[in-house]
């Protein structure tokens, strides 16, 4: 795969910020893959990805998304959920990207699962800490999750979503739960 190409889309499809994002959470993917042994190349490619379908509207995301197979699933919850399965289905059909493990990576960085990968892990943990996120707590998480283990730093970085979803009193969708619990039951 040509990623130049991929980052030319990328750079028309999304605003300048949230283009620079993907930048980051591309880049901060492929140190802490490297850190944890997950394939550098799979986090390049899946961090690029990750965000693709993040600016298509309401109506064109609910259209592509009556093609996947949670279509009931998702149709019932927040539309901003959505551009996560309809990213992963546009990185396979437009450009031939098949590799599983990288499809969802992309199709669950907003929700997070059960039985996440490590490169599952790796593109949701970019996704929260690129360097460009400012959000209240951020610093302390960073530095509580730096060089420790991968599924103790995603347990750290699904609790921090979580606080911040139902301070929003925010609905929470079926596999961020599941993501939720899986962790905590296993935390030591
Ligand atoms: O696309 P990004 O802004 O980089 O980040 P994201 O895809 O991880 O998250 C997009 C939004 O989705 C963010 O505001 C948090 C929210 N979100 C994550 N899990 C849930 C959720 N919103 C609801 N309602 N329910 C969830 O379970
Ligand atoms: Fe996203
Ligand atoms: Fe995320
Ligand atoms: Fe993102």
């Amino acid at each position: 795969m040509d990623l130049q190409q991929v980052k030319n889309d990328l750079e028309q499809r999304l605003p300048k910020a949230r283009y620079e994002h993907v930048l980051r959470v591309t880049d901060t993917a492929k140190k802490l893959a490297e850190e944890v042994g997950v394939s550098v190349e799979k986090a390049e490619i899946a961090g690029l990805f990750h965000d693709y379908a993040k600016f298509m509207d309401k109506d064109e995301l609910l259209e592509l998304l009556k093609r996947d197979e949670e279509y009931e699933l998702y149709a019932q919850y927040h539309a901003e959920l959505w551009h996560a399965p309809v990213g992963a289905m546009l990185a396979k059909e437009r450009y031939g990207v098949e590799d599983h493990d990288i499809l969802q990576a992309i199709r669950f960085h907003t929700t997070g699962r059960a039985e996440m990968s490590e490169l599952e892990k790796v593109i949701y943990i970019a996704d929260l800490i690129e360097p460009g996120r400012k959000f209240p707590g951020i610093e302390e998480l960073r530095q509580r999750i730096d060089g420790e283990p991968l599924e103790d730093q995603m347990t750290e970085c699904i609790q921090h979503t979580f606080k911040f979803l139902v301070q929003r009193y925010a609905v929470i969708f079926p596999h961020s739960f599941d993501c939720y619990n899986e962790h905590v039951r296993r935390r030591k």
